[in-house]
Formats: structure tokens, C-alpha cells, sequence
């Protein structure tokens, strides 16, 4: 139960821990590739661009490219590219402009959350029987982790990272033929994303919002017993 001031009081110190808390919230970004978000302005058509600014956020640059081999190799296409349907059961998908070019994906965080890179899918176009790898840089094309996938032409293969965290961004390649390879549901996150904990300047706001309540029902405790 609480009375005039002290109910403002309570009820600030409340929605200053509930500010506290989405303060904190998870930045959770997943990469789909829907024909209608996925090229910018118009929607994707088979074999459209995907557009630079796909999957960018406040705390994401997200980057795509074609590339002649793996690592720092030559650009083919400053783009990937927009597929509708055909690579196993995946529907919207991102795939590498060129026979035998390699997908890039580059993640970039902005600011100080850092980065968490979580999954993805990938699958065959319907009509190959080819493998290929996946390779993951740092930003620089240090090689951080590197293997073989199978990417099969039905269902999809789906790549689960644990804790696989980055602070300062990383590199994803798939190839060589990623032509025949497409990658979806992408998942990356900010670093700090631990559900209810409070950044410092948040936990400051906190402690300021219930001291300040204490006070005022301290105060109001010793007016009682005056009266
Ligand atoms: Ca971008
Ligand atoms: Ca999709």
C-alpha cells in the first residue's frame, strides 16, 4: 500500500528498474533474407542484390560480398545475392553472385556491446551434390575456425555456435561454390545480452530510484507517528 508522494516515489524507483532492465534487453538480430526486406526499397526478385544496409542496427554493420577464394582474396561482386526458393527447404536465401565464388558475410559491432555469433543455415541448390566449407576470420582474416559442411539439396544443415563470441567482429566465408550454397537465419547478438542484468549506469539508476523511495517512506513513517 503506499500514499501520494511516497506512491510516486515507489512507483518511480519501479519504473526505473523496469527501464533498468529493458535497458539490458537482448539485441538479437536474425538475418532471414525475406524478398521483402532483404534488397532495400523494392522487393527482391531471384538473383537481386542484397542490400548493404540489411541486418544493420544501432549496434550492427552488417557487410556483404562475393569473393574469388577464401580469405582476402579478390572481390568478384561488392554483393550476394537474393534466392527465392531451390536450396533444400530454405525459402529466402543469400547466395554467392558467381560459379565457385565464396559467400562473404562480414559483422561488425558498433559501439562498446561487443558481438555473439549464435547460428545459421545453410543448404544446396536442388541440382548439386556438392559439399562445401565454412570459415570464420577475425577482421583482419585471421582465420579464427574452419570446416567441412555437408549442404544438402533437401531439408538444410543448421550450424549452432556456443558462446562463440567476438568482441570485434568476424568474418563468415562459405565456398568455394556457394553459388550452389545458400545461408539464412543468420543469428548474432551483442555481447553484454544477459537477460535482467543491468548495465552500471542503469544499476546506478536503480540503487538512487530505491534509496530515494526508502527516504520518503522513512519520512513519511516519522509524520505518522507525529500525528
Ligand atoms: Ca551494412
Ligand atoms: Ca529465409
Amino acid at each position: 500500500m503506499c500514499f501520494g508522494s511516497v506512491c510516486m516515489r515507489i512507483k518511480f524507483a519501479i519504473l526505473a528498474a523496469a527501464l533498468c532492465l529493458s535497458s539490458a534487453a537482448q539485441a538479437v538480430t536474425t538475418l532471414t533474407f525475406d524478398a521483402d526486406t532483404a534488397c532495400g526499397l523494392t522487393a527482391c526478385a531471384d538473383g537481386s542484390v542484397i542490400s548493404q544496409d540489411y541486418g544493420d542496427t544501432a549496434d550492427f554493420n552488417v557487410t556483404y560480398a562475393t569473393r574469388a577464394g577464401v580469405g582476402a582474396t579478390a572481390l568478384i561482386d561488392p554483393f550476394v545475392r537474393f534466392w527465392s526458393t531451390d536450396y533444400g527447404d530454405l525459402q529466402g536465401i543469400a547466395y554467392a553472385s558467381v560459379e565457385e565464388g565464396v559467400t562473404e558475410i562480414r559483422i561488425e559491432p558498433l559501439g562498446q556491446r561487443g558481438l555473439s555469433f549464435t547460428a545459421f543455415d545453410i543448404a544446396g541448390w536442388f541440382r548439386t551434390n556438392r559439399n562445401t566449407s565454412v570459415h570464420l576470420f577475425d577482421l583482419q582474416y585471421n582465420p579464427l575456425e574452419a570446416y567441412d559442411v555437408v549442404a544438402p539439396g533437401v531439408g538444410h544443415e543448421r550450424n549452432e555456435f556456443v558462446s562463440y563470441n567476438v568482441a570485434n567482429g568476424f568474418i563468415l566465408q562459405i565456398g568455394p561454390d556457394a553459388f550452389n550454397s545458400g545461408i539464412d537465419n543468420l543469428v548474432f547478438d551483442t555481447l553484454d545480452a544477459v537477460p535482467g542484468v543491468p548495465e552500471p549506469s542503469s544499476w546506478l539508476m536503480m540503487i538512487l530510484g530505491f534509496a530515494f523511495t526508502g527516504l520518503a517512506v522513512r519520512r513519511s513513517g516519522r509524520a505518522a507517528a507525529r500525528a
